[in-house]
């Protein structure tokens, strides 16, 4: 490719990922979206506009950035057409799917939908089960032959008992060898993970998204 060009994208690069930090740091709703869809039409990965764009606004913009993000990404990634979704899975080296939901007693989804946005950014097959999701349901997809991990979210501390139940019924589960659990959202500890057995907890999306990509990989 002729320089001229690619100093050109790489400008081009650098302005929209700018663009997107400084709408993020200033809640700046409609810029953020026409930023990230510039971005994405301007051919800057989704990783790039999530890790470099998004999460370093948000340093500065604190919960309401957040909301506001998640709204935006969440937008913008379900216009991505389901060919072009595709091509991005299939040029990845996952096996498996990912199921994810929030637990029963739950309805908290802003940040389940943005851990979504991240694994399907990294080209990975996710099902999104929604919220307020019974502990039974987890397990029923456990069966399914190409469920390799099962993400929970939960943000309010009652639903205890109810992620107990799930992680639970899916490790004393027939499959329990072939299916991974993860806990995540605010609630999530590391207790959590040890008084359930769950296979891994995360802080955030995007070591929730490292932790599941090497599961993948593997
Ligand atoms: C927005 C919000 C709401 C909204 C939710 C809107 C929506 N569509 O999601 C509404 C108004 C509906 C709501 C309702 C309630 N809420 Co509320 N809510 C919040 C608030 C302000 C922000 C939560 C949020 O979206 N954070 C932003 C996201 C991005 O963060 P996150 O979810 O943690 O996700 C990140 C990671 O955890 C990770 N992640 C998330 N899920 C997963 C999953 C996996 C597998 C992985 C790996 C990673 C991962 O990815 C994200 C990015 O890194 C918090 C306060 C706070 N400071 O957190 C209270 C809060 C969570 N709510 C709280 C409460 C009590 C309630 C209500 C019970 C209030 C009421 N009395 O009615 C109800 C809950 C009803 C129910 N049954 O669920 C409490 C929970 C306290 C507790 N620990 O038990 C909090 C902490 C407020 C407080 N300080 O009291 N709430």
């Amino acid at each position: 490719m002729e320089k001229a060009i690619i100093d050109k994208k790489i400008k081009d690069r650098v302005y929209y990922i700018k663009k997107i930090v400084e709408s993020v740091e200033s809640l700046d709703f409609y810029s953020m979206k026409m930023a990230i869809k510039q971005a994405m039409e301007a051919g800057v990965p989704i990783t790039d506009i999530i890790k470099q764009g998004v999460l370093i606004g948000l340093k500065e913009s604190g919960e309401m950035g957040l909301i506001l993000a998640a709204e935006a990404l969440e937008g913008e990634l379900m216009s991505i057409d389901e060919n072009e979704r595709r091509k991005i899975e299939e040029s990845c080296n996952y096996s498996g799917k990912v199921v994810i939901g929030t637990i029963q007693g739950d309805i908290h989804n802003l940040g389940k939908s943005i851990m979504i946005a991240i694994m399907k950014s990294y080209g990975m097959n996710v099902i999104d089960l929604g919220v307020d999701v019974r502990p039974e349901r987890f397990e029923e997809l456990a069966r399914e032959n190409d469920v390799k991990v099962i993400g929970i979210s939960y943000l309010f501390s009652s639903v205890e008992p109810a992620i107990k139940r799930a992680v639970s019924l899916i490790k004393n589960g027939k499959f329990a060898n072939r299916v991974k659990v993860i806990l995540g959202g605010a609630a999530a500890s590391r207790e959590m993970m040890h008084e359930t057995h769950a296979d891994a907890f995360a802080e955030d999306a995007l070591q929730g998204v490292e932790i599941i990509d090497k599961w993948l990989k593997s």
